[in-house]
Order: structure tokens, then C-alpha cells, then sequence
């Protein structure tokens, strides 16, 4: 079986590939992102990428639409559509725009994402729906820490821990960057731990480029009654791209065609294997 370590590298790699072929598109918390996703789809998601409205399905919404490129490549990576299909990234007519959209018909889009600070609140509907229905399935939520600056990912969650929605699972891509700069220099956000607490989660950091960390978290927010759980994942921007990790400036860049074998080169230094 393969291990987390290569499915994260093969997520990588398709990453690099289609954002060149596209020529624009973001990279860096796509690459920072790939651990999560591969162990979330390869592990903790109830799903199937054969039958993707399955109504008992747990549901992945990425409120940071504008990391899209890892979705896709997790979602072809597991069977959602063909890999090829990835290099349509960004082209005109294509189902894999630069922001996902459901309309587009691509399978495994469970929201239309791209403006910031609304995918939580969709989330915790759609939690807050199932506990009424009695249905078992969870539903996750992959914010970005920048995107913690907007006001109403705060109104839901606060909704969320006064109406006890312990089947739904919050993700911070907390890579202390955004689209300007270190998040603690164009707003802070620290302390996140006590923030989060103090509106009634349940909080747990750790290691978002961790497989068995991450797996621990998110099993032990399946087992937590009566709040909500957030995941801090502490993550790099570019991870696996040496030259580029931590450099806000490759939040919304592509590699170049000339620059992707290169970029591929450091993927390859930085494989290992659990
Ligand atoms: C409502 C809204 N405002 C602004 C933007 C533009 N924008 C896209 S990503 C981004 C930065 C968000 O920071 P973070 O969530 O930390 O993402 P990262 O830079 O780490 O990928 C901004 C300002 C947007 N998409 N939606
Ligand atoms: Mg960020």
C-alpha cells in the first residue's frame, strides 16, 4: 500500500504540473496544503470517488477556493476524473476553474468557493441539516488563517459551538502568511488556541505535514460530543518546493514552464517515505 508520504508527493506533483500548464494560479498553500488532503481523502473522509453524491458521504468544503489546484489533483489522484483532465486547469470551457464551481460539473465540488470567509458558515449548515436529519456523516472545512480576518467566520463559529455541531471539523491552513505577508503583520490572529477556545471549540494543533498527527487529530475530533473541533495545522507555504516554501510572494504565482522541471527536481530531493 502506498503511504501517505507518496500520495502527498504525487498530489505535489500534479499540483506543479497543471498550475505551469494553466501559467497562473496559486501555489503556495496548494503545495502546503497536499498532507491534509492526502490524508483526508486517503483515510479519514467517508467517500467514493465512483459514486461522489453519495448521500452518506462526509463532505469536504474548502472555503479557500482559491487553493483549488490541490483539490483537483487529490480529487483525479482518487478517482474523481481523469488525471489528464488537470491540465485543463484554468482554460476557457473547462469544469476545473481557477476558483471551484459547482456548476462546472466536476464530481467532489461541494461548494462554489472564492470569496473569502463563507465556507464555514455553509459548513455548519450543512452539519447543523444532518444532526436534524439524523444522519452520521461529518462534514470538514479548510479555512485559511488570512482568511480568519473576515468577520463572519467568526459569527460561525460562534454558531456553531451554541448549537453543539460536533459533527462538523474545522482545518486552519495556519501557514502565518497571506497575500501581503506574515498574517501577525497585516492582522493578528494570535492567540488562535485561546480565540477558538474561548467560542467553545475543541481545539487541537498540530503538524499539518505530520500523517500520523493529523490522523490522531481528526480521530479524536470524531470522538468529542457536544462541540465542534478545529484543527490549527501548522503548515509551510510551498512545502516540498525548497526555493519556495515560506515566500508569500508565491501565494497566487505559477511556476513557469522553464521553472516546473526544476521545482519537480526539488520535489524529488524532498521525498521520503514513512
Ligand atoms: C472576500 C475576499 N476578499 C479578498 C480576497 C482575495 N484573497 C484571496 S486569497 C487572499 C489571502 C488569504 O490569506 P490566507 O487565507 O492566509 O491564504 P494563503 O495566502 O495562506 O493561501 C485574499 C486576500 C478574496 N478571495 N475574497
Ligand atoms: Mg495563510
Amino acid at each position: 500500500m502506498k503511504t501517505f508520504y507518496e500520495q502527498a508527493w504525487q498530489i505535489r506533483k500534479l499540483i506543479l504540473e497543471s498550475l505551469a500548464e494553466a501559467g497562473s494560479g496559486h501555489t503556495g498553500s496548494s503545495l502546503g496544503l497536499a498532507d491534509v488532503f492526502a490524508v483526508l481523502y486517503h483515510q479519514v473522509l467517508h467517500h467514493n470517488p465512483l459514486n461522489p453524491d453519495w448521500e452518506e458521504r462526509d463532505r469536504l468544503v474548502l472555503s479557500i477556493g482559491h487553493v483549488a489546484p490541490v483539490l483537483y489533483a487529490t480529487l483525479a489522484h482518487a478517482g474523481y476524473f481523469p488525471v489528464e483532465e488537470l491540465k485543463t486547469l484554468r482554460k476557457l470551457g473547462s469544469r476545473l476553474q481557477g476558483h471551484p464551481g459547482r456548476d462546472f460539473g466536476l464530481p467532489g465540488i461541494e461548494l462554489s468557493a472564492g470569496s473569502l470567509g463563507q465556507g464555514l458558515s455553509v459548513a455548519l449548515g450543512m452539519a447543523m441539516a444532518d444532526k436534524m436529519d439524523n444522519k452520521h456523516r461529518r462534514t470538514y472545512c479548510i479555512l485559511g488563517d488570512g482568511e480568519l480576518q473576515e468577520g463572519s467566520v467568526w459569527e460561525a463559529i460562534m454558531a456553531a459551538s451554541h448549537h453543539q455541531t460536533d459533527n462538523l471539523c474545522a482545518v486552519v491552513d495556519r501557514n502565518g502568511l497571506q497575500i501581503d505577508g506574515p498574517t501577525e503583520q497585516v492582522m493578528k490572529l494570535e492567540s488562535l488556541e485561546d480565540r477558538w477556545k474561548s467560542f467553545g471549540w475543541n481545539v487541537i494543533s498540530v503538524d499539518g505535514h505530520d500523517h500520523a498527527a493529523l490522523m490522531n487529530a481528526f480521530e479524536s475530533a470524531q470522538k468529542m460530543k457536544g462541540k465542534p473541533t478545529v484543527l490549527l495545522a501548522k503548515t509551510i507555504m510551498g512545502k516540498g518546493v525548497k526555493s519556495i516554501e515560506n515566500d508569500y510572494h508565491w501565494h497566487g504565482k505559477a511556476p513557469s514552464k522553464e521553472q516546473l522541471e526544476g521545482f519537480l527536481n526539488e520535489l524529488n530531493k524532498s521525498r521520503y517515505y514513512d
